[in-house]
């Protein structure tokens, strides 16, 4: 098995919460001064989603804020885009401050926008890097031939939902966009994919642990699986794993909110060559596992599939 699932699993419930929300799931976490911080996404009780932020020691277990950490702008432009929620964010730490992407609804839309924060206790709202409909922007961890780069998922109507790249030179502007990797038909992820954990470097490449969607008669199962990109040209995919690296099967990833949904915005690379991986179980809890992380680049060369 490639991903070992934490024993204690979930780590953090709405019961951990200590204000009035219906889940916790879908959360980014990164390691800063020794710790681990999530921060995680919550429904309230009206349905619309608000970010939470939750502390650990180990990586395990969690101990949630008192109150939120973000919730919707009640000001300048973000306030209009934000009206719906903010929900799924994914951080990176680049040029000395974390960078958290989140969606941002509202009737117009899903947008991204962007914050900035040094320490998780202030943050700035930077900017709204995509206009509508956008979903799951990853943030590479450095620039690459001097631009900084993502990874995103645009809507369309006539081709399934697939994975972008776009380049910016001040993380304002963004552009040169291209499509990289597609769902392939009659396979796991046939209805649609979308970038999860924002992209690990190994030596053979930005290891990206992505979302695929397939259709049932019984509605959609949300799976976890890997790609690889060029470490110069991100752009060029070297290997998709023809095969998922998870998928749900515990009763919490199977029952909850919405059901059969491992849903991934966040991973934690460790010195030992190991990564924790973060997943929103059935958009109810968060759930932790553990992978070595040249393991999933072996799997992912092993066995794949073409990028389109
Ligand atoms: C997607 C998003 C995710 C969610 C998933 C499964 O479209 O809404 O936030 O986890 O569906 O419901």
């Amino acid at each position: 098995m490639l991903i070992t699932r934490y024993k204690n699993n979930p780590i953090l419930t709405k019961d951990d919460v200590p204000y009035p929300v219906a889940t916790v799931h879908n959360a980014a976490v990164v390691k800063h001064n020794g710790k681990y911080i999530m921060i995680f996404r919550s429904h309230k009780l009206n349905g619309r989603s608000i970010l939470g932020k939750a502390i650990s020691n180990d990586g395990y277990n969690f101990k949630a804020d008192a109150a939120p950490f973000m919730v919707p702008a009640t000001e300048g432009v973000f306030k209009e885009y934000e009206a719906y929620g903010i929900e799924d964010p994914r951080i990176v730490f680049l040029d000395g401050e974390y960078l958290i992407t989140y969606s941002a609804y509202s009737k117009h839309g899903v947008r991204i926008g962007l914050a900035k924060t040094k320490d998780f206790e202030n943050i700035e709202r930077f900017s709204l890097i995509t206009e509508a409909d956008y979903r799951n922007v990853v943030i590479f961890p450095e620039k690459i031939n001097g631009l900084y780069v993502r990874l995103d998922r645009p809507h369309s109507e006539i081709s399934p939902w697939s994975i972008w790249i776009s380049y910016s030179p001040d993380l304002k502007y963004w552009g040169e966009s291209k499509l990289i990797m597609k769902p392939v038909q009659y396979h796991w992820d046939e209805m649609k994919i979308g970038p999860g954990a924002p992209p690990i470097k190994t030596s053979r490449g930005w290891l990206n642990i992505y979302h695929g969607v397939f259709p049932t008669m019984d509605g959609s199962v949300y799976r976890l699986g890997t790609a690889l990109h060029d470490l110069v040209d991100p752009s060029v995919i070297i290997a998709v794993s023809d095969e998922w690296i998870l998928q749900p099967e515990e009763i919490y990833e199977i029952t909850g909110y919405v059901h059969n949904v491992v849903f991934c915005c966040g991973a934690v690379p460790e010195n030992d060559g190991s990564v924790k991986i973060y997943w929103g179980a059935a958009d109810k809890v968060m759930c932790v596992g553990t992978a070595m992380i040249e393991e999933l680049v072996d799997h992912c060369l092993e066995n794949y599939r073409s990028a389109m």
